[in-house]
């Protein structure tokens, strides 16, 4: 509820998609998990669920279990199948949105269902913090929640709406965030409800000299 400053490089960017763009995107989505089925994240060590459920596309996908903990990996935990690639509406996103910056690499798509949360965290499994995380809202709102880059830094709370845009850069990047909760019923994009974000990440240097991402 503080009404200090954001921290630099957080930008949010209400109703980036409009409603034929989200309708496009959900689309594109569920071909994604038709080929990469939604799974249960489970927390390293205790093997304690997630609420959310997850999957990826792109070369890369951020996964997590009870035995091997968070990484990224070019497959599928459960079905071993390379992850189907990002759809070309969220490359444009990137290359419009994340300036400079290569290619993502990698596409996670949590799915969050009415009673689904995330805790407070940093994203720091990658091994490039220059460039930004691009994510997509779609679904009902959400109340997400960002601080600094200390766990007890003050918080501030933001609702976000299907078809908004955050850009985390700079400051931002390393900053704790979470999604506290769900606004059931605030959105019709997805028949059965729920909450869909969509995060784009760099997850290792561009190889210098190369031509590929
Ligand atoms: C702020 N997802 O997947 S997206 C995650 O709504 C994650 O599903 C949330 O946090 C969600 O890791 C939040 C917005 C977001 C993404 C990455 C960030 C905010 C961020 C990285 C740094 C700071
Ligand atoms: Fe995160």
């Amino acid at each position: 509820m503080g009404s200090f400053a954001l921290p630099t490089g957080f930008r949010h960017l209400p109703g980036y998609f409009d409603r034929s763009a989200q309708e496009a995107l959900v689309a594109e989505i569920r071909t994604v998990v038709a080929a990469a089925p939604l799974y249960v994240p489970r927390m390293p060590r205790s093997g304690k669920e997630m609420s959310v459920r997850m999957t990826n596309c792109g070369d890369l996908g951020w996964v997590t279990d009870k035995e091997r903990g968070y990484r990224y990996q070019p497959t599928h935990p459960e079905t071993g199948a390379p992850w189907p690639s990002i759809p070309s509406s969220l490359l444009k996103l990137w290359k419009n949105e994340a300036q400079f910056a290569p290619p993502p690499q990698a596409c996670l798509v949590n799915f969050y269902d009415a009673s689904a949360k995330m805790g407070l965290h940093q994203d720091k499994d990658e091994q490039e913090f220059g460039a930004p995380v691009v994510s997509v809202s779609l679904g009902d709102d959400c109340l997400f929640r960002i601080g600094g880059v200390g766990r007890s830094d003050p918080t501030r709370s933001l609702r976000l709406s299907s078809g908004d845009v955050v850009i985390l850069g700079e400051q931002s990047r390393l900053a704790f965030h979470g999604v506290d909760r769900i606004y059931p019923g605030t959105s019709t994009l997805l028949k059965n409800g729920g909450r869909i974000n969509l995060t784009l990440r760099r997850v290792t240097p561009k190889p210098c000299g190369a031509q590929t991402g």
